[in-house]
């Protein structure tokens, strides 16, 4: 058996965290911590960090080659038992590799001050929240602490990491989001959009990296009452959001969540999980 304190912490994330577990390998560790409005909240949601985690594996026993090497091993600490993954240590490309299938955050901003999204030139007249005609590559650089990934030209990427690992990533991200906003859709979910994270392994492969298809990476939308136009509801966050704009003016730090909220929203992750894997959160180890 092993504990946490058995490893070095190396990084931390706004709700989870990464460390040492040996010259090969990182534990990556997901929290109940939610963020709503930039904000990481006061009120944790009780399982969202295993609920995640066991939608993260579902993905990545999907697509190959990813970072994952086990979820149920004598290496995983009790205390995080269920939400940390123990993964392979890679060289981490810094590029967080988005793909949009709609357009809505800062997709349509981009687009409603340029008419391109990251240099993607989109034909006029789109609204918040429409289907784009193909699904498009939007690269952004990390920022720094508390300010937000900055959009880049997929040229910024080629200048950065050259023309084939630029082409590899965008290929490769795409072709990702396409077969999985495919199959989301067969479970009557929308995935808007997504961000990836990849690396290279000792042998040179373009690895998976990070969390995959989780609400906290991607923008889950229900397929019912889909309607171009407007803001679409979080499928996993709209109880926070709702609660938060009537009960806070933006004002300093947000309040802490009640009860109710808090229940509403664990349940919404839990039928997220369910309804999109088909598995049930019970079966998940925990
Ligand atoms: C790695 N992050 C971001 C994630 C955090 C920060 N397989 C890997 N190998 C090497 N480095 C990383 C990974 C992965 N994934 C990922 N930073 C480094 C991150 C989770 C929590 F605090």
């Amino acid at each position: 058996m092993s504990t946490l304190a058995d490893y070095q912490h190396i990084a931390r994330g706004k709700v989870r965290d990464l460390y040492e577990v040996d010259d090969e390998l990182l534990l990556f560790v997901a929290s109940d911590r939610i963020s709503a409005y930039d904000y990481v909240l006061s009120t944790p949601i009780p399982d969202k960090g295993r609920i995640l985690t066991a939608m993260s594996v579902f993905w990545f026993e999907r697509f190959q080659p990813n970072h994952l090497v086990a979820h149920d091993d004598s290496r995983i600490p009790a205390e995080v038992k269920g939400r940390a993954l123990l993964v392979r240590k890679l060289k981490m490309i810094d590029v967080e590799c988005v793909a949009r299938g709609y357009l809505t955050g800062s997709g349509l901003k981009d687009y409603q001050a340029t008419g391109a999204v990251c240099g993607v030139e989109l034909p006029a007249g789109l609204r918040e929240a429409d289907e784009l005609a193909e699904p498009i590559f939007t690269p952004a650089t990390k920022a720094e602490i508390g300010a937000h990934d900055e959009n880049v030209s997929f040229d910024v990427i080629v200048a950065k990491h050259g023309q084939e690992l630029a082409e590899e990533l965008r290929d490769r991200t795409v072709e990702l989001y396409r077969q999985a906003r495919e199959y989301a859709r067969s479970r009557g979910v929308i995935l808007a959009d997504t961000k990836f994270e990849f690396g290279h392994d000792e042998q040179g492969n373009l690895v998976l990296a990070d969390e995959v298809f989780t609400p906290d990476s991607s923008r889950y939308w229900p397929a019912e009452g889909y309607a171009p136009g407007r803001v679409q509801p979080s499928f996993d966050k709209q109880f926070v959001r709702d609660w938060l704009t009537a009960n806070w003016d933006r004002q300093g730090t947000p309040p802490p969540l009640p009860d109710d909220v808090v229940e509403a929203t664990r349940k919404r992750y839990v039928e997220a999980y369910e309804l999109i894997t088909g598995r049930s959160f019970a079966d998940w180890l925990g």
